[in-house]
């Protein structure tokens, strides 16, 4: 099988998605069709669903908690971990996975540029995101108590990027800055697990290849954003990632 060259010289820049979790037993979006109770997904995962209808998008998000917290990472997150280990510096891995899977892996050099799923935070003021495993299936939903003391009343919400939601500008300028070192020497990077739909992390090739990339693509079948590539492995994540860099 084809490998992915490393030398001393060599930066890997990873962007995984949902594709590398499905071996660890948690549904893609691409096998939900886009739907979750006949809801389109991108509804459910906005702001404006959310304040259309709070109690389901509570209800989606800690179904896929309770789904998140029985599984275990699997050999598409470890072989990352061990890359990262023999890299260090040269090596940055970005996501659009919300269930943690890399974390528990032991990954570090970590951008999860969508969110976290096992963390909340106040839709009405700036505290910081904080670690939330509750599930919130009824009506009665979480109210940050900063905002209570205040005597203002906003609902917490998932620490999670909806659909119109931009991304953290500080999240996507270290991935630039990452992307202008590497070019110096030499960069490659590698797409895994993801349908290519999803903007702007579906971009990243593209910001790679401007910055003279040699382009991976791992996947169980042609992205979307296949053809930005230079080389595409199709399969399982779990199976090829391991062997891929030589
Ligand atoms: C933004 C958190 C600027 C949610 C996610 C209209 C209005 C507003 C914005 C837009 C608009 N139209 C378009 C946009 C931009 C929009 C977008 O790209 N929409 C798409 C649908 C066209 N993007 C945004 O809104 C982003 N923000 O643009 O801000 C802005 C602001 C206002 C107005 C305009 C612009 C924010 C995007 C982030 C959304 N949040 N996640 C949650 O998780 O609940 S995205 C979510 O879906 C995931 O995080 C992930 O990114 C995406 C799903 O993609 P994948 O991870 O690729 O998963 P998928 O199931 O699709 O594919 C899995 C692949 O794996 C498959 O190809 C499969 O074959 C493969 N596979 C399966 N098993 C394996 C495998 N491969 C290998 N091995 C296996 N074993």
């Amino acid at each position: 099988m084809a490998a992915v060259h490393i030398d001393e010289s060599t930066w890997v820049l990873v962007l995984t998605g949902a594709g590398v979790s499905a071996e660890s037993g948690i549904p893609t979006f691409r096998d939900a069709n886009g739907l979750w109770e006949n809801h389109v997904i991108e509804e459910v995962a906005s702001p404006q669903g959310f304040a259309r209808d709070p109690s389901l998008v509570w209800r989606f998000y800690s179904e896929r908690r309770r789904g998140v917290l029985s599984c275990t990472p699997n050999p598409s997150h470890t072989a990352l971990v061990d890359l990262e280990r023999r890299l260090g510096d040269r090596f940055l891995l970005v996501t659009q996975n919300v269930d943690g899977l890399h974390v528990r892996a032991g990954s570090q050099r970590l951008i999860p540029i969508h969110g976290t799923l096992c963390e909340s935070k106040c839709s009405g003021c700036d505290r910081a995101p904080f670690v939330d495993t509750a599930l919130y299936l009824d009506t009665v939903l979480p109210e940050c108590d900063r905002c209570a003391e205040r005597g203002q009343r906003s609902l917490l919400r998932p620490n999670i990027v909806w659909f119109g939601e931009v991304l953290d500008s500080l999240a996507l300028s270290r991935i630039e800055s990452f992307v202008e070192t590497a070019a110096a020497e030499r960069l490659v990077f590698v797409a895994a697990g993801t349908s290519g739909l999803v903007y702007p992390a579906a971009g990243l090739v593209n910001v790679a290849r401007r910055a003279g990339a040699e382009t991976w693509l791992v996947n169980a079948d042609r992205a979307a954003n296949a053809s930005s590539f230079d080389h595409f492995v199709e399969g399982a994540s779990g199976t090829i990632l391991p062997s891929l860099f030589s």
